[in-house]
């Protein structure tokens, strides 16, 4: 079989979402990997049998070890603890260190030429540990969340304006937590600058609801996080990849001089190619954006100091 392979590590709600989109896709066979016995299996087999229905051509295989995600050209990992009501992204810290410093080492073996997708919170920080457990190069470790973030917000803008989501251009960039940064500049609505169709008040209590995205879901699950939207951005990356398509979308990448944020992952819009990262996009920021991401990106920088490796 010369199909491209995707790896899922973590076969829970974000995992396991992130498998259906992709066979959806066809981007190629999938090996989902976990900790519980029996899960992944599960999943892929029922998974496989959806195939007849849906019309696809993939192979899904479902493992508690390794081996099977060997030669991946894609590597997505969702393994770890999600939040539970009242919980930050930040508490997740120190176990989904010790889980995703010890998947990314396990990976990086199988799979020296993959690209690592990381969607594990606390997001920036967990980029950082995949990126220096697996020894790959910065431009092959990207992490999920602007995409997520953007479409919250898209998501919003256009239920509010009543127009089609396709018609709302959105970014939202810095690190994925409460203090990331929409950028009202780049916001439009088929073009038109978002400034001209809403007043003022709206737009900030829009940019609040989408900084707290996250959490309005894990109040109204209590029992987990979002995982539909999460999943299809992941999806969308691996597909840019996959396709080389060098598009352009917010993600969770390694800037050193871009930027000025000196060596740690933040959300800042890439162009994403067979590669990985083939470029840091930068964008002019408004004065108060740029404190707002600096802000941001401080309090990255202090996560990953407080990181034990
Ligand atoms: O924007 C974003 N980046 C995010 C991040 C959006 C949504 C979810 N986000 C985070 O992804 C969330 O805070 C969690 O840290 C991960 C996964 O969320 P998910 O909702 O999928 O959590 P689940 O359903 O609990 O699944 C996690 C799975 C579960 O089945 C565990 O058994 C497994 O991870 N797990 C492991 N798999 C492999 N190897 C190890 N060591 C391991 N430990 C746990």
């Amino acid at each position: 079989m010369n199909r491209r392979k995707i790896s899922i590590i973590g076969a829970g709600n974000v995992g396991a979402t992130c498998a259906h989109w992709a066979a959806m896709k066809q981007l190629g066979d999938v090996v989902l990997v976990d900790v519980v016995e029996g899960m992944p299996q599960g999943k892929a087999l029922d998974l496989a049998q959806a195939m007849p229905v849906a019309g696809w051509d993939v192979a899904f295989t479902g493992a508690n070890t390794y081996d099977a995600t060997a030669g991946s050209d894609v590597v997505i990992i969702t393994a770890g603890l999600a939040r539970k009501p009242g919980m930050s992204r930040d508490d997740l810290l120190a176990k989904n260190t010790e889980i995703v410093s010890a998947v990314a080492r396990e990976v990086a073996g199988r799979s020296p030429e993959a690209v690592l997708i990381v969607v594990s919170n606390p997001l920036d920080a967990m980029v950082y540990v995949a990126w220096k457990t697996s020894g790959f190069p910065t431009s092959r470790v990207v992490g999920m969340a602007g995409i997520l973030d953007t479409a919250r917000l898209r998501c919003f803008i256009a239920a509010e304006l009543g127009v089609s989501v396709r018609d709302v251009e959105a970014m939202v960039l810095g690190g994925h937590g409460d203090q990331m940064v929409p950028l009202l500049g780049h916001c439009t609505v088929a073009g038109v600058p978002l400034a001209q169709k809403m007043p003022a008040d709206r737009i900030e209590a829009l940019f609040d609801r989408t900084r707290k995205g996250g959490a309005e879901i894990v109040g109204l699950l209590k029992t987990g996080s979002a995982y539909y939207a999460p999943s299809a951005a992941a999806v969308q990356m691996a597909e840019a990849i996959l396709g080389d398509q060098k598009r352009v979308l917010p993600c969770a990448a390694y800037c050193d001089a871009e930027y000025g944020v000196g060596g740690y992952y933040v959300g800042v819009p890439a162009r994403l190619g067979s590669g990985g990262v083939e470029e840091i996009v930068e964008v002019d920021l408004a004065a108060a954006e740029r404190v707002a991401f600096d802000k941001s990106v401080a309090h990255v920088r202090d996560l990953v100091a407080s990181i034990k490796l």
